[in-house]
C-alpha cells in the first residue's frame, strides 16, 4: 500500500486563498451560531455592539470580544453551550493550576472534528494505518488519553490504551505488540527512560513519540530522541480549543507547529494590551474555532507565548500557517534579580550539561520581600553544583544555587510535572 503522506491531502494543502474563504465561512457561522444559540455569548457580542451580520471580511474578526479562561470558569458548568444538552456525547475538563474548573463539552460532530485533527497529526508524524501506537496519557476527563484514542481510531492504527502509570509493564507491551509509536506527556518520556537505564533495556521498534501538553526544550527533545532511538514531535492543545492536536503538531521538517488552519484562526497580541501584533514578534496566541458546535471559542486568549513562524508552503507540503513552539505561559515568566525567563529556559541549559538528568526543580525562595533562586536537579556522579551555577549565568545571566541529587530522588507525579516551587524563607 502506498504510504500515506498526509491524512486529508485537500484540507492540508488548500492554498491561502481557499483556506481564507474557508475561514471567512466558519468564522461567520461560529458568530451566528454562539450568538444564536448560547444566552452567554449573545450578551457578550451584544455588549460590542456585534451582529452576525457585521462578519464581512476576516478582519472584522478583531471587532470581536476576547474570550478568557475566567469566562470558562465562571460559566461553568454548561452556561456556554450553545446546542441542546441532548446532543453533548462527551466532555472534558481541566483543573488548571489553581483548581477551577473548565469545561469542554463534544457533540458527535465536535468528536468527528477532534478525531479529524488528532488522526492528522498522528499520519504526520509518520505512522501508517495498520501500526500500533501505545497511548500513555490519562484516559478520563483530561483530554490527552482520548484525543490520541479518538484519532488512532479514525487514521486505523492499533491502539494500545495504557493510559498512564506502571511504566515496566508500558515497556513490556510496547516490545510485545511491536509498538512503533507513543503519544505522551512530555515528562512521561523521561520516565520510561528512567525505567530503560534503571534495568538496562532497549526498545527496538519503536521509531515515533508524540509529545506535549508541557512546554519542551530542544536539549530534552534530543535526549529523548537519542536514548529512545525515535522521532520526537511536539503535539500541542488544549481542553477549551477541543483537546490534544486540535491546534496541531510540528511536522518532520521541524519549522513550527502547524496549525489546523480550516479548523481554527490563529492571532497573536501583546499579553498585556490585547493589541494584534505582526508575524515574528512573540506574544499570546489567541484561537477562534470555525466548526466547534457544543462550545465554540471565539478569540480566546490562552495564555501561551509564541510567534507566527511563517505562512509560506513548509518543506512538507502543508500550506497551514505553522507557529513556533511554545516558550511558556504568561503566568509561568520568572523574574529573579531583575532577569525575565521562562522555566523552559532552564531547562535547556540544564540538559547542556553532560551528566544532568531530565528531573528538575525550580525554587524561588521568598526572603522578606527579595526572591532567591535554588535549581534542585538529579545528576550522575560528578556534577556538581557549581557547573550548574556557572550554566545558567552563562545562559540566563544569573546565577542561582545549584544543589545536586541522586537519580531517582526527586519526587514525581503522574501526569504533568510541577517545575516551579514558590517556598517562604524561614
Ligand atoms: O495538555 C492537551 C494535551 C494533551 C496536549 C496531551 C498534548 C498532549 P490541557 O490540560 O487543557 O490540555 O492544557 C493545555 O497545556 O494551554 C499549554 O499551556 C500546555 N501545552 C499543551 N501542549 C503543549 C505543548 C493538554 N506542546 C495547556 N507545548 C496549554 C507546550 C503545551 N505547552
Amino acid at each position: 500500500m502506498k504510504k500515506l503522506q498526509y491524512w486529508n491531502e485537500r484540507m492540508e494543502t488548500l492554498s491561502r486563498d481557499e483556506l481564507a474563504a474557508m475561514q471567512l465561512k466558519g468564522l461567520q457561522w461560529t458568530v451566528k451560531h454562539a450568538w444564536a444559540n448560547s444566552e452567554f455569548y449573545h450578551r457578550r457580542l451584544s455588549e460590542a455592539n456585534i451582529e452576525p451580520g457585521d462578519i464581512r471580511d476576516l478582519d472584522n474578526i478583531r471587532d470581536l470580544p476576547f474570550l478568557t479562561k475566567d469566562d470558562f470558569r465562571d460559566q461553568y458548568p454548561l452556561n456556554m453551550l450553545c446546542m441542546p444538552r441532548s446532543s453533548i456525547r462527551e466532555m472534558h475538563m481541566s483543573s488548571g493550576s489553581t483548581g477551577a474548573a473548565i469545561v469542554m463539552a463534544y457533540t458527535e460532530a465536535d468528536l468527528a472534528q477532534w478525531a479529524e485533527c488528532m488522526a492528522r497529526c498522528q499520519i504526520m508524524a509518520g505512522l501508517q494505518p495498520g501500526d500500533a501506537i501505545q497511548v500513555t496519557p490519562t484516559f478520563g476527563l483530561f483530554n490527552g488519553g482520548f484525543g490520541f484514542y479518538h484519532g488512532a481510531r479514525r487514521a486505523g492504527l492499533f491502539t494500545i490504551p495504557t493510559s498512564s502509570g506502571n511504566t515496566a509493564r508500558q515497556i513490556k507491551l510496547m516490545r510485545d505488540f511491536k509498538v512503533r509509536g507513543i503519544g505522551s506527556v512530555v515528562s512521561y518520556a523521561t520516565r520510561i527512560i528512567e525505567m530503560l537505564d534503571e534495568k538496562g533495556l532497549d526498545l527496538p521498534d519503536l521509531e515515533i513519540g508524540i509529545f506535549g501538553a508541557e512546554t519542551f526544550s530542544d536539549e530534552m527533545r534530543k535526549r529523548v530522541e537519542t536514548r529512545l532511538g525515535i522521532k520526537a514531535f511536539d503535539i500541542y492543545g488544549m481542553t477549551e480549543t477541543g483537546g490534544v492536536g486540535t491546534t496541531g503538531m510540528d511536522c518532520e521538517a521541524r519549522c513550527g507547529i502547524h496549525v489546523w488552519e480550516d479548523q481554527y484562526i490563529t492571532e497573536i497580541v501583546d499579553p498585556e494590551t490585547g493589541a494584534p501584533l505582526p508575524d515574528g514578534a512573540v506574544g499570546e496566541v489567541v484561537f477562534t474555532s470555525l466548526t466547534r458546535e457544543a462550545i465554540p471559542v471565539i478569540r480566546y486568549r490562552t495564555r501561551d507565548l509564541t510567534r507566527v513562524v511563517s505562512r509560506e508552503r513548509c518543506a512538507c507540503g502543508r500550506t497551514s500557517l505553522r507557529i513556533d513552539r511554545i516558550e511558556g505561559r504568561c503566568d509561568d515568566m520568572l523574574i529573579v534579580k531583575g532577569v525575565n525567563f521562562f522555566p523552559k529556559q532552564v531547562e535547556q541549559a540544564l540538559m547542556e550539561i553532560p551528566g544532568v538528568l531530565p528531573e528538575y526543580q525550580i525554587i524561588l525562595e521568598n526572603d522578606h520581600g527579595v526572591t532567591d533562586i535554588r535549581i534542585n536537579v538529579e545528576a550522575e556522579e560528578g556534577v556538581t553544583g557549581y557547573m550548574v551555577e556557572k550554566k545558567l549565568k552563562e545562559r540566563l545571566g544569573f546565577s542561582p544555587k545549584g544543589d545536586i541529587f541522586k537519580p531517582g530522588t526527586l519526587p514525581r507525579g503522574e501526569g504533568k510535572a510541577r517545575r516551579v516551587f514558590h517556598v517562604d524563607k524561614e
